[in-house]
């Protein structure tokens, strides 16, 4: 396991897509289920949703996208009995453990460059921080699905 991680580690300093060696070497993060809310026109925001697993212990530190200026990690909140959403720096993703980002946590899309319909893709780059300090880029690609698609619920 460790020789793996190592060898993912150096693949992605190399500036290599995790992705692209995922079928040879066992990927440190596996990104399931992730698809990205259709926006209509106007719409500058979005949401995108995933679950993730990782091998080790490591932290969610950002996200990138073409499709838009800004892409943050999300957390919702009640406050002052509104629901709301803030920006929050990173998220753990601790060994083994599957973190939903479906609702409570999720990725924001801010500066939508174009509508997103279903049927298209959007490319994602998720940062990790693993727990030797490496970081790894992950790149993803995520459908478009319709605007009432509700997300994936962890059973409660
Ligand atoms: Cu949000």
């Amino acid at each position: 396991m460790r020789v793996g991680a190592l060898l993912v580690a150096l693949i992605t300093s190399a500036g290599t897509a995790v992705g692209a060696a995922a079928a040879e070497t066992p990927a440190l993060l596996v990104v399931r289920d992730a698809w990205v809310r259709a926006t209509v026109e106007g719409q500058t925001g979005s949401g995108a949703f995933m679950h993730l697993t990782s091998r080790e212990d490591a932290r969610l530190t950002g996200a990138s996208s073409p499709a838009a200026q800004r892409v943050e990690i999300h957390e919702m909140r009640l406050l002052n009995d509104m629901m709301t959403m803030r920006r929050i720096e990173s998220l753990a993703l601790p060994a083994g453990t599957t973190v939903a980002l479906d609702h409570e946590f999720h990725i924001m899309l801010i500066g939508l460059r174009r509508q997103l319909q279903p049927g298209q893709n959007v490319m994602l780059t998720l940062q990790v921080l693993d727990s030797h300090g490496v970081r790894h880029a992950v790149d993803i690609v995520a459908p478009v699905r319709a605007l009432n698609a509700t997300p994936a619920r962890s059973s409660p």
